[in-house]
């Protein structure tokens, strides 16, 4: 299961106007995370890929897509977490046909699920796929924060093989590290890689990798062979980015980096907003001068 590990880009999907899946958009940034990031592999379906806005049919081809252009270059994972826990089976047992290498779903949100609902959730879709499932923690979005003891509970199903921590509680990080060697941990902020790598991740999953993938990849490799300060210099170039991205509005301005690099990356789904001309431009400075 440790082959699963290494820098996985959350993979954007590009949007037409009328917010559509643009297919050969969504190719091209497949291809860029491939052949120009390098990375080792592809969420599928993430946050990233505005996949909480899709309908079942569009995750679907989605999944297709990715694995049309990427099977047998990177390891592919896809996240198949609703909140219609029939919906996550559905997307669980086609990503298994379609030849994924494990599944992910997000906590599920909104309705404040106990843990007893939480764990039923992730036992079902495991049950029916009968699918490796990485939970994808992400407590600053969903409200949802499961605790060690939870985690140990939770892989007591031997297919939950690991966890995307989109946190930045060290403190439980590290802890989780010491208790579960064996389980995957992805580190799920990219402006805490260096420290999330340093406390032993087995890879990571962002959004940033798309358009900074390269340097994602320099920063987990020295900090594995303990060059922690080479590997710091470039944390801080990549988070001198970072923080122009969040500031800047964080899926329009990775797209806008895209197309700056001749990807075309199309647009983000309302209701997320369109940017203005000042903040494209300021995205293509970004690009120019941190990407190149
Ligand atoms: C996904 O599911 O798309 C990503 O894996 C989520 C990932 O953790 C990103 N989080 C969000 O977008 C909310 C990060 O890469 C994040 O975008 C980045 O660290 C900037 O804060």
């Amino acid at each position: 299961r440790k082959e699963l590990g290494g820098i996985f880009s959350a993979l954007m999907v590009a949007f037409n106007e009328k917010g559509g899946i643009n297919e050969r958009g969504t190719r091209e940034i497949i291809r860029h995370n491939i052949d120009v990031m390098g990375v080792d592999g592809l969420y599928v379906g993430g946050s990233t890929g505005e996949n909480f806005m899709l309908a079942t049919e569009e995750k679907m081809r989605v999944f297709e897509i990715a694995v049309e252009e990427a099977k047998g270059k990177v390891k592919l994972i896809a996240q198949v977490g609703s909140l219609n826990l029939q919906e996550a089976i559905e997307l669980g047992r086609y990503a298994k046909e379609l030849g994924y290498d494990s599944l992910s779903a997000v906590t599920p949100f909104y309705y404040k699920f106990d843990f007893e609902e939480i764990k039923h959730y992730y036992n079902a879709i495991t049950e029916a796929t009968e699918m490796d499932m990485i939970v994808y923690s992400i407590p600053f979005l969903t409200g949802v924060n499961i605790n060690i003891d939870q985690f140990a509970e939770l892989f007591e199903n031997k297919y939950i093989i690991g966890v995307k921590f989109t946190a930045g509680d060290f403190f439980l990080l590290e802890r989780m590290r010491k208790s579960f060697p064996q389980h995957l941990l992805y580190a799920g902020f990219d402006e805490m890689m260096l420290s999330a790598t340093v406390l032993g991740v087995d890879g990571a999953i962002g959004s940033t990798f798309n358009v900074n993938g390269v340097r994602a990849k320099k920063i987990f490799e020295l900090a594995k062979e303990g060059r922690v300060d080479e590997a710091r210099e470039i944390q801080h170039t990549t988070n001198d980015l970072i923080e122009g991205i969040l500031d800047n509005g964080l899926y329009q301005t990775l797209k806008e980096i895209l197309k700056d690099q001749g990807v075309d990356a199309g647009y983000t789904k309302q209701p997320m907003k369109r940017l203005s001309s000042e903040k494209i431009e300021r995205a293509r400075e970004l690009s120019k001068k941190y990407i190149g």
